[in-house]
């Protein structure tokens, strides 16, 4: 009797433990430890050759180096990801795309703050435009679109904007009287085309070539670098260089993806978007002449001795309407940026 009590005890033993081995040994879930890997997208509407995607590679490249090849950011141009800018930063809202750089143009719509920096003749040139980003104004700008589930890393460049058209000369606000503009989904944009005569037509930018090659709108408003690598020479003739608005070119990434990414990671990226900046932005600064050139040669008749004070006149409307909704304070800590 005894040695059976014996055989049954072992056993029992035995199948407690087994049992107790298993049970340890369920699938570890994933830790977010510092080895799983992650693959993000960053899209910009504007073609590979264009300041926006080249710092949004160099970008990609610096995070990969940094993290070892555990951050993989896929970079998207072309508008491969979105027909516009707008439709961009919705799917950043839902997190189906990750990062984006693009003009500041539609995100008024989304964080009606960063209007301001659409205000005509607001920025008198680039040391001016660095002095305002770079500091606490910028800052607050980008801080700002976290209301919108968005997170601004820095304000990288789009430049200084210029009309171009298909139908004639245009040195003054009255020769481009009657001529129908394409503007950014931007209502400040919008104002002051109205206020200087034009028909202003909002439309995506992915619309923009047809538009103008089909003569639904006579010409557009944008900086250099996105007129020669969007090549709109094609269907352009006239270039004045009005230089009326300074487009930042935030980069922004899905505040849910951000959330998600460690706090180390999060310093990394901020901190490689912000020492991106001064690098994207001097593609731009230090090709100017070389843009304009290419344009003549591409056969683009270019008004260059623009009358800046006649222009800055014609769109005072639209400054004295938007610096009023903005405040006084708002808009003389922009101009008295030192
Ligand atoms: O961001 O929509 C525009 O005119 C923008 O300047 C262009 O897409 C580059």
């Amino acid at each position: 009797m005894r040695w059976r009590l014996a055989i049954f005890t072992v056993i029992g033993t035995m199948l407690i433990l087994v049992a107790a081995g298993c049970g340890g040994k369920k699938e570890q879930a994933p830790t977010g430890k510092k080895e799983d890997k992650l693959q993000l997208k960053i899209a910009t509407m504007t073609p590979s050759n264009h300041t926006y995607t080249q710092g949004a590679q160099r970008f990609a490249d610096l995070i990969k180096e940094r993290t070892k090849g555990r951050i993989e950011i896929a970079v998207y141009p072309d508008g491969q990801l979105g027909k516009g800018e707008r439709e961009l930063l919705e799917a950043l809202q839902q997190g189906t795309v990750d990062l984006y750089v693009g003009s500041t143009g539609p995100v008024g719509g989304f964080s009606p703050s960063m209007l301001i920096v659409d205000i005509p003749f607001l920025f008198r040139d680039y040391d001016h435009v660095d002095k305002v980003l770079d500091g606490p104004v910028g800052r607050q700008l980008l801080d700002d679109l976290e209301k919108a589930n968005l997170k601004g890393l820095a304000f990288w460049e789009n430049g200084f904007r210029n009309l171009t058209n298909s139908k004639k000369p245009v040195k003054t606000p009255d020769d481009a009287k009657g001529l129908k503009i394409r503007t950014m989904e931007n209502k400040v944009h919008i104002t002051a085309w109205k206020a200087v005569g034009v028909i202003p037509t909002p439309m995506a930018w992915a619309e923009v070539y047809g538009a103008l090659q089909q003569k639904v709108v006579d010409g557009q408003e944008n900086p250099l670098a996105v007129i020669t690598t969007s090549k709109l020479y094609e269907v352009q003739k006239h270039l004045s260089m009005t230089q009326h608005v300074y487009s930042p070119a935030p980069i922004i990434m899905s505040l849910k993806k951000w959330q998600a990414l460690s706090k180390e990671d999060q310093d990394l990226f901020m901190k490689t978007a912000l020492e991106v900046a001064p690098w994207q932005r001097k593609l731009g600064r230090d090709n100017e002449q070389k843009m304009l050139a290419e344009l003549e040669q591409k056969g683009m008749v270019i008004a260059k001795d623009i009358d800046k004070a006649a222009w800055q006149k014609a769109m005072q409307p639209a400054f004295d309407e938007f610096s009023k909704q903005f405040g006084k304070d708002k808009i003389d800590a922009i101009l008295k940026a030192k």
